[in-house]
């Protein structure tokens, strides 16, 4: 695969005016006819053939202007058809038919089969597998669709658009067509069709017009999409009431499919859905499912605006619309739970996905300059690190400017297939700010690191703080600039007060926030009463790594007292961290580990506090995990070592606060029946926290056991199994628990993985033996993506005793799951092989055979995703 370069960016010869698209379908051999009407651009090269994309496609047929065409005209290979001596400037129709295999395709990306029901998934080059086309996010075009299918196998035909009409054909077949009037790029393409209950709504748009809701899942599988049919509803009006953004079609319809590489795709009008976020009841859906779904639903329905109506000019750009989305559904559930606790969730998944990602071989700027397979770039920098960039420009302007900002770009790009450029120039033109130097967060990899220390004057009453950021050197990046980073700070007092400095010398700073643009700044605060405690980087306002010697004292003062809740817990992760740290270490040297245990007293005060919410109050009791530990130690890591010291700290405040568990787990039981809300879910996680302290502290496996008998929910139920089998793998208790869930849901794949993903993150030596047994159990089936990543992925993601052996068995496990997997899904194992990249933070033994094994993999691999990643991890 040759490298993409964005500076190589140039518009097409050719402008798409229509596509008018016939589907006959069948399992082996659909035949599809594209009609493309083309005209060639004002000022293009008047000799210039028309170029398509394609991919592993044959071509059966071409008509221009619906005459055959001479052969001599026209090339067409797997991967591309050119045609020759086309009209210098009036429009032409050329119509191209070709046949593909929808059952046989196993990499999911353009037309496929799932569980007998047709779909499809077309970003970012699946369309290219359908039909030759001009298949980049810069062809703008409508569309109309007719789908002829039998008709007892496929009463649904589905496409983009408005429903047009239908009718009987002879021998059982049926059609339908479809028109989608808003001009679209072929990645938001969309076909869908089969035999498929369905749970219809409707919503009346803020100009008063009726839109129908329709979800489409299994028959008999409706009442679980009730849950996502309600959250489709709150996302419509909160983009109305928040963004203004009003839906744009007679119909939304959502389908539900059981074989999908990712979470769910914005097909304009017709989003098409992983199962796993769409189906939920109180039995089967964990609390974080429910919160998952809300979620995605609301991130695939904001593309309308964010993604689809406004697109990106080429895949460079996929932040424009990733970053931007993520960031709008951020805002939702924030405004849906609890923003504090979403919050903390965010930082801590950004933390430990993004970070690692930045600080490893795969590092890359949330607006990549180059890149060999668009689909290994749908990363946690694009989507997570681009939110947080989007968060930055709110912060920096302000919620008015902000919105005059967004308001902007939707009224100038509307239609069109946008850039970043063009994106921050409607935030410069709202605000008159310049953002030149706030651009460097879309170009400059690496999480900048600010390095702060403080001197406090008492005679002056003014503090000093010397800041210094840096930003690390990441793979072709050696030399950075420094960023504008908005810090938003408090100084708290004794008394818990927070200090209004009479002036701030050294950088600009508005409201709370500090803007740092140079690489050092002295910012001296005046008017400060008494030496203060220093909570920086507020809400997370920036993506960065802040450094700041803390004395235990003060953090125990903001983690009583600050009034943002977000710092508040992190006060307490740092008051802990120097624990986990340094029992990962004495552990290592096969030392006794020594624990001071006064900072678990933030900790037990925060999480008995009824003055908070219990979601937030589970969060502090939720330890950095040991990924979060190994990124702290900075290398050299040996995973077990880790485990252990973490195993010891929670002990110790097992021990410690075993009144305050146990009066939470007898007092925050449920008050009623299940109901999936967010204080509902912090009860239940207050709840469930309990219970592992508690089981830790007692070393049985006997309320572990009581509570997964008397779960009434899947959320308890999960976390009993959980703690059951994590703490417990050989007991009984586990064995019967885990037996009877087996039975009970053994009709239920989405169960299951549940099933697949606990037993697969059992710490320790035995993980890879169950694993491989596993792999075995008849509902184990290696071409859906679901049971590989909750079985192979959990395993490799989320068990880092398991996995990290240090014998390398599980990296030779890897690698071979990597080539087979690769040969039928290679996104898939593309995916599966970014697990490695954090190998060299391993110690020198474990770290030599994780290269040995990536090393294979180079040398056998096959695919263009698998080999991208290996080569950049091994560099
Ligand atoms: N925009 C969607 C991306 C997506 C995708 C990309 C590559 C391969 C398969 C895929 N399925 C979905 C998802 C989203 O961000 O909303
Ligand atoms: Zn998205």
């Amino acid at each position: 695969g040759r490298i993409i370069h964005l500076a190589d960016y140039r518009p097409t010869d050719f402008v798409l005016e229509r596509v008018d698209l016939t589907f006959e379908l069948d399992p082996e051999a659909t035949k599809v006819e594209a009609r493309l009407i083309f005209h060639r651009r004002d000022g293009a090269d008047p000799s210039a053939p028309l170029v398509l994309d394609g991919d592993e496609l044959d071509l059966s047929g071409l008509l221009l202007d619906q005459m055959e065409m001479a052969r001599e005209r026209y090339t067409a290979t797997p991967d591309t058809l050119v045609v020759r001596d086309l009209p210098e400037s009036s429009p032409f129709e050329l119509t191209i038919t070709t046949i593909i295999n929808p059952q046989a395709n196993s990499q999911l990306m353009g037309l496929y089969r799932s569980s007998g029901i047709y779909c499809t998934q077309c970003e970012a080059e699946g369309f290219r597998r359908i039909t030759y086309f001009p298949d980049r996010p810069d062809v703008l075009a409508p569309y109309t669709v007719t789908i002829i299918a039998d008709k007892a196998a496929n009463p649904l035909l589905l496409s983009n658009g408005n429903y047009l009409g239908g009718g009987n054909f002879d021998e059982g077949r049926h059609f339908a067509a479809w028109f989608d009037p808003h001009p679209k790029p072929s990645y938001l393409f969309a076909l869908v069709a089969g035999d498929l209950g369905v749970v219809e709504d409707k919503f009346t748009t803020m100009s008063g017009r009726e839109v129908a809701l329709k979800i489409y899942v299994e028959h008999g599988k409706e009442p679980r999409a009730a849950y996502a049919m309600d959250a489709l509803k709150r996302s419509m009006k909160w983009d109305e009431e928040v963004f203004g953004r009003e839906y744009d079609l007679d119909i939304f319809m959502i389908v539900a499919v059981s074989d999908f590489n990712m979470g769910a795709m914005e097909n304009k009008g017709l989003n098409v859905f992983n199962d796993k976020y769409v189906l939920a009841d109180p039995e089967t859906a964990t609390d974080a499912d429910y919160a998952n779904i809300e979620a995605i639903i609301a991130h695939e329905y904001f593309h309308n605006w964010t993604g689809n109506r406004i697109t990106c000019r080429d895949w460079f750009q996929l932040c424009l619309k990733e970053g931007l989305t993520v960031f709008r559904d951020h805002e939702f559930s924030a405004d849906q739970r609890s923003r504090p606790v979403k919050r903390i969730a965010e930082v801590r998944h950004l933390r430990s996905e993004q970070f690692p990602e930045d600080a490893g071989p795969l590092a890359h700027p949330v607006r990549p300059d180059k890149y060999r397979e668009i689909n290994n770039f749908y990363t946690t920098t694009v989507y997570e690190k681009g939110s947080e960039v989007t968060r930055m420009i709110a912060t920096i302007l302000g919620r008015d400017l902000f919105k005059k900002g967004m308001d902007l770009y939707f009224e100038r790009h509307d239609g069109e297939a946008a850039t970043v450029e063009d994106f921050v120039r409607c935030f410069e033109a709202a605000s008159g700010r310049d953002l030149g130097q706030f651009s460097l967060w879309y170009n400059q990899a690496g999480t900048p690191h600010v390095t702060v220390t403080a001197d406090y004057d008492a005679a002056g009453k003014a503090l000093t703080l010397e800041i210094e950021q840096t930003v690390p050197a990441t793979p072709g990046q050696s030399d950075k600039k420094p960023m504008h980073i908005p810090l938003n700070l408090a100084l708290v007092l004794e008394d818990g007060t927070i200090a209004v400095p009479a002036s701030v010398e050294g950088a600009e700073m508005t409201g709370s926030v500090l803007h740092l643009k140079d690489a050092r700044h002295t910012v001296t605060f005046t008017g400060i009463p008494s030496r203060p405690a220093l909570s920086l980087n507020r809400s997370f306002s920036a993506p960065i790594v802040v450094r700041y010697d803390q004395k235990p004292a003060d953090l125990a003062l903001i983690a009583r007292h600050e009034t943002d809740l977000f710092s508040r817990w992190q006060a307490i992760t740092d008051l802990a961290l120097p624990a986990l740290k340094d029992a990962a270490r004495a552990a290592r040297k096969g030392e006794a580990i020594q624990l001071d245990v006064t900072f678990a007293d933030a900790l037990l005060a925060v999480a008995a506090d009824p003055a908070l919410e219990p979601a937030f109050r589970a969060q502090a009791l939720t330890l950095p995990s040991e990924a979060d530990i190994a990124r702290e130690l900075g290398g050299d890591n040996d995973p077990d070592a880790i485990h252990t010291g973490r195993e010891a700290v929670l002990t110790a405040i097992a021990r410690t606060g075993a009144d305050t568990f146990g009066s939470l787990y007898d007092t925050m039981t449920p008050d009623g029946g299940y109901s999936p809300d967010a204080a509902s879910a912090g009860r239940r996680a207050l709840r469930n926290a309990a219970l592992l302290y508690r089981t830790i502290a007692e070393d049985t496996p006997a309320l572990a056991a009581d509570a997964f008998a008397r779960a009434d929910n899947m959320t308890d139920l999960a976390q009993a199994l959980t703690v059951l089998s994590h703490r417990f793998p050989e007991a009984p208790e586990t064995h019967a628990a885990l037996a009877s869930f087996e039975a009970r849901f053994a009709e239920n794949a989405l169960v299951i993985d549940k099933w697949f993903q606990i037993q697969a993150t059992i710490p320790g030596e035995g993980a890879l033996a169950r694993v491989m047994r596993l792999k075995q159990d008849r509902h184990f089936n290696e071409n859906n993506p679901n049971r590989v990543r909750s079985l192979v992925g959990a395993f490799v993601f989320s068990n880092p005793t398991g996995f990290n052996r240090a014998d390398g068995a599980g990296y030779r496990f890897l690698s071979e799951e990597i080539l087979r997997i690769d040969a039928k899904n290679p996104q898939l194992a593309a995916r599966l092989l970014t697990s490695m990249r954090s190998w060299r933070q391993l110690e020198a033994g474990r770290a030599e055979l994780a290269r040995t094994a990536l090393v294979r993999v180079e040398r056998e691999v096959l695919s263009n995703d698998v080999r991208d990643i290996v080569d950049r991890t091994l560099k």
